[in-house]
């Protein structure tokens, strides 16, 4: 059985999405984001950084949220939520799902620690106002992309796991401007699909 290691409010939430959009059995181990949790031997056994999401199968254990739904796609879905290699939007495909952690994702982690990880005292303005500008120049091509389109390539795939969680967490943060309507009107679709409730309302 597939076992996911899961912290709530986290990218391990695309994990879960996944799996319940596949309708695939699986097990969560709930942690709380504390030191206890995440950075325990334990947990530092299956990430060394003390992260998540971790996913085990059998024998394998991996972690980075992409790799993994890039591998419960492969091995246990036959390429589902993927479209085929040759088909036209395969290459977009690809780019939206690593625009994600690659571009979105590292501004978004520095507004988080930013904000909310570090105490107030050890907080930088400047480097808070870099990172805000930085993931409204990052955004900004994926709202301009949405443009007549319900989902990222058109029909919902796994680059909206991907990116569509990491658009919904920047809007849930106020990062997300009123010019950028696109990209609101695509995270109030996703927020109606009951697969990606499920995963956002585990804690
Ligand atoms: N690129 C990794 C990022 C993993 C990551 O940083 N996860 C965060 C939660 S969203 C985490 O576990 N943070 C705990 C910490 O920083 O101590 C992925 O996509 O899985």
């Amino acid at each position: 059985m597939l076992k996911v290691h899961f912290v709530a409010n986290t990218r391990a939430g695309r994990v879960i999405w996944l799996l319940e959009e596949l309708d695939l059995e699986y097990e969560v181990n709930i942690m709380p984001f504390t030191k206890e949790g995440l950075k325990s031997e334990e947990h530092r056994s299956r990430h060394a950084l003390g992260r998540v999401p971790v996913l085990e199968d059998g024998d394998i254990s991996i972690f980075e949220s992409g790799a993994i739904i890039d591998y419960i796609l492969e091995r246990h879905k036959n390429g589902g939520l993927k479209p085929s290699v040759d088909s036209e939007v395969f290459p977009y495909y690809l780019q939206w799902y690593h625009y994600c952690e690659g571009m979105v994702m590292p501004p978004m982690n520095q507004i988080v620690v930013q904000t909310i990880l570090l105490p107030p005292e050890r907080r930088d303005e400047t480097v808070l106002k870099q990172a805000q500008s930085l993931l409204s120049k990052s955004l900004a091509p994926v709202n301009k992309n949405l443009e007549g389109k319900d989902y990222l390539i058109g029909d919902f795939s796994a680059a909206d796991l991907m990116l569509g969680h990491s658009c919904f967490m920047a809007n849930r943060m106020g990062c997300v401007t009123d010019e950028m309507q696109n990209i609101k009107d695509y995270v109030a679709r996703i927020e109606e699909r009951t697969a990606f409730k499920t995963a956002i309302e585990m804690q």
